[in-house]
Formats: C-alpha cells, structure tokens, sequence
C-alpha cells in the first residue's frame, strides 16, 4: 500500500469517492477505510500501524463535525498526514476546517480544502509525495496539469466564440 485513506464515516464517501478515482488514474495503491477518532479509536491506530508496516508513504484522513481524525492520526504516526475537513452539519463544515487545521505546534496535519476538492487535493498532494520516487507518477501529474490548463483555454474560446 501506498497511501492509506481513512474517512470519519461512509457519510464522507462523495469526499472519498474523489481520491479513488485519481488514485485509480494515477495508478497508486491505496486502502480506503472507514474508521472513526470518536467512535472506533483503536482502529485507527491499528490501521495506521499496518499502514506502515506495509510501506504506505503518507495517510489522508477525512471527517466532518468536529473533526480530530486526521490530527489522531498525525499522533500516531510520522508519516505526512493530509487532512481533509468534510462540509456539512448546522456550521455548514466550518467546525471540521477549524478542527482539521489548527493543530498545536508539534504535529502537523496538511489540510487541503474543503469537500470534493479537498479530496481531489488530498489525492493530488499524495500523488506529488509518491511521485518523488516513481517518475511514472510525475507523468501523469504533468499531464493532469498540462490537461486542467487545455480545459481552461477551451472554456475560454467557448465563452468567447461569436463575440467581438
Ligand atoms: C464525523 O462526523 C464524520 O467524519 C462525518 O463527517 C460526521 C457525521 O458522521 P455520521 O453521523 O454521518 O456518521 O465523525
């Protein structure tokens, strides 16, 4: 395995769903699990030890409410921890991003942004820690950068074909 994704609850999965997909493209091994800092802590901590027994190189952990799972993992481990704070709930996720990334001094948790992007970043971020030493993998985030910036050109002409 090479980055281990653990989210707060299958409430989290339009999140998740967003690092499967980039994971799959990229071609990095992963193990997605639901596992809670609040309702099932000591799988965590197990799933962050298999993490790394088996070599994974950095963990995403992502949760809503008030969320203290990527920063449970980050005291476990000292693998880079990406965290990602997941919207929802009467504060709208403002809680979770408050959570995720105001960590003390001492442990850090990167946090990306919030919701499907956030997932997309989280995976995007790992991909760029894995591609330090696959160059396979460095290809395929040029190539996404190279096709984001065709996409915007293109939306650019559209918006702009037929006017003066
Ligand atoms: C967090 O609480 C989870 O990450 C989720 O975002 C939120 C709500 O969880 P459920 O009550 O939907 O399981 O721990």
């Amino acid at each position: 395995m090479e980055v281990l994704v653990l989210f707060g609850s299958e409430s989290d999965m339009e999140v998740g769903a967003e690092i499967v997909k980039l994971f799959d493209a990229f071609g990095i091994r992963h193990a997605l699990h639901i596992a809670s800092a609040h309702r099932t802590p000591e799988k965590v901590g197990r799933l962050v030890k298999k993490a790394e027994k088996e070599g994974a190189k950095a963990i995403i952990a992502g949760a809503g409410l008030s969320a203290h799972l990527a920063g449970v993992v980050a005291s476990k481990t000292l693998l880079p921890v990406i965290g990602i704070p997941v919207a929802g709930g009467p504060l709208n996720g403002l809680d979770a991003l408050l959570s995720t990334v105001n960590m003390p001094g001492g442990v850090p948790v990167a946090t990306v942004s919030m919701g499907k992007a956030g997932g997309k970043n989280a995976a995007l971020l790992a991909a760029r820690i894995i591609a330090l030493a696959r160059p396979d993998v460095l290809k395929k985030l040029e190539s996404y950068r190279d096709e984001q910036a065709r996409a915007v050109e293109e939306a650019d002409k559209r918006i702009n074909a037929g006017r003066r």
